[in-house]
């Protein structure tokens, strides 16, 4: 099926929505700036995900142009004031958390730059694929800056506090091979090629429940943060809800039938 615009109310022209069959596209369009993350951009994030149809089961966000994205537009910072400044911040974590505890996966296709920002961004979609080109790097430090897209607390949920440390203090950067090891991405494909793995991740995790979906996105991470006790105790509920419902069930018989795949090492 060929790619069709999505009709999504208030939708700035820096970003372009698409759907094919039950994947949606976010693309971020402003390669002139290459794709630097200014009020308009992340509103449009906003706006894509607000306004997403609801049989759209999965998303794919991609970089127009060379990089992924240059981080927060830097040419904003000049003109905020220190409250203007939390309030911005504080609004890239409520656009961010939008998503990443939202209703589908999103799968980021990451190239070229992935800096500042836009590796905050990255770092709050639920399964990155990047391609050789892509480099990661927090030059907060050298503008003398401090993250503020949520970077600091998933950051170090992925890497580690220790290395994102590192990377702030002495603007060390990262390739995509080194990002791939570190758990920066899960997938490392060849140039060009980003897309199409995305898609194809894309269409396993719409083929997934929507139960076991939700459970993964709202309930794992949050276990992730709790104590053992509590954390126990949410899973044996989460575990209790997926199983019980009708498609589950279905699911299950499916393969005690020997109708669905088996569980197989491809490598
Ligand atoms: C920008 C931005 C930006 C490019 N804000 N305008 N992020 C950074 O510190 C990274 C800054 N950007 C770069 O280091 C480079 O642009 C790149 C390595 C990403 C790409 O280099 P290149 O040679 O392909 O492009 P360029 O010539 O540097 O940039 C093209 C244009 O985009 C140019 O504007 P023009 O009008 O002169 O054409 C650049 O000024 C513009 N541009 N990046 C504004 N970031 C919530 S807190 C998060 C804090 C952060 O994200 S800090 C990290 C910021």
């Amino acid at each position: 099926m060929p790619r069709t615009k999505i009709d999504i109310p208030n939708l700035p022209s820096v970003v372009t929505a698409e759907r094919d069959g039950e994947i949606g596209f976010l693309r971020l369009s402003r390669p002139e700036k290459r794709n630097a993350l200014n009020d308009t951009l992340v509103m449009g994030i906003e706006a894509y995900f607000a306004g997403l149809p609801n049989d759209i089961r999965a998303v794919v966000l991609t970089g127009d142009g060379d990089h992924f994205s240059a981080g927060l537009d830097l040419s904003e910072l000049t003109v905020r004031g220190t409250v203007e400044s939390v309030h911005h911040s504080r609004n890239w974590h409520r656009v961010f958390d939008m998503f990443e505890f939202g209703k589908v996966p999103v799968i980021a296709v990451l190239h070229g730059a992935v800096v500042g920002g836009g590796l905050e961004l990255a770092s709050a979609c639920h399964v990155r694929v990047a391609e050789k080109s892509a480099y990661y790097a927090l030059p907060e430090g050298v503008r003398g800056i401090y993250v503020g897209g949520g970077g600091s607390v998933r950051i170090p949920r992925l890497i580690g506090a220790s290395r994102m440390m590192d990377m702030m203090l002495t603007g060390r950067t990262y390739g995509a091979e080194d990002g791939l090891s570190m758990g920066l991405s899960h997938y490392l494909v060849e140039n060009g090629a980003g897309l199409e793995k995305a898609i194809e991740l894309a269409k396993r995790c719409a083929a997934n429940t929507p139960m076991t979906n939700y459970a993964v996105m709202h309930a794992l991470p949050r276990i992730a943060d709790i104590d053992r006790p509590g954390g126990y105790m949410m899973e044996a509920l989460m575990a209790a809800i997926s199983s019980g419902s009708e498609e589950a069930q279905a699911r299950l018989k499916d393969f005690l039938e020997k109708r669905a795949p088996k569980a197989l090492h491809k490598g």
